[in-house]
């Protein structure tokens, strides 16, 4: 199965000045980009395997491929899923969703405290990597950071909101400063 790069729905320049034009085109446009072509480079090679790529990753340890092209697969699979999420959770047009922000309270105390936690995650990611809000095998809201481009879907986690803290995500604008950008990320998110 070969695999388009995943539309925004939303203009590059639409998260300014949060997130800047020239970052959001070419992390879509290369980096995106390149995580979905060598996904559909390994993905060629099994044919027999007609799930979706988020199906894939959900069965990571029992999934027949070659080693090295599973991989492959994790990091590059993991890189396209990742940014798909990604995209859709900035997106300018989300509506609040009360209910998500009513379990957050619930599961985390209030949802400043949440916050709080997601930002320390991806503060605290060391090297490259996201943090992420999962709801997991039991039903329960979680935050945790992964390395490189690993999904949550791994642990057999769903994935809800995530956040890029590779360099290439953050560093046109804002160098070295990671927290700056973390700061100026939830402004763009609309869904809490
Ligand atoms: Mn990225």
């Amino acid at each position: 199965m070969k695999y388009e790069l995943p539309k925004l729905n939303y203009g590059y320049d639409a998260l300014e000045p949060y997130i800047d034009a020239k970052t959001m085109e070419i992390h879509h446009t290369k980096h995106h980009q390149a995580y979905t072509d060598k996904m559909n480079g390994v993905l060629e090679k099994y044919p027999e395997l007609t799930q979706s790529p988020e199906e894939l990753m959900a069965m990571f340890d029992s999934l027949k491929m070659d080693e090295a092209d599973k991989k492959v697969f994790k990091n590059h699979g993991g890189g396209y899923i990742n940014h798909k999420l990604f995209w859709q959770n900035m997106d300018p047009a989300n509506q609040k969703d009360q209910q998500l922000v009513d379990d957050l309270a619930a599961a985390f105390g209030s949802l400043e405290t949440f916050k709080e936690k997601f930002t320390a995650a991806a503060v605290g990611q060391f090297g490259s990597g996201w943090a992420w809000l999962v709801r997991n095998k039991e039903g329960e809201l979680e935050v945790y950071g992964t390395s490189n481009q690993d999904s949550p879907l791994l642990k057999g986690h769903a994935p809800i909101l995530c956040l890029d803290v590779w360099e290439h995500a953050y560093y046109l604008k804002y160098q070295n400063k990671r927290p700056e950008y973390i700061e100026n990320w939830w402004k763009v998110v609309k869904m809490i």
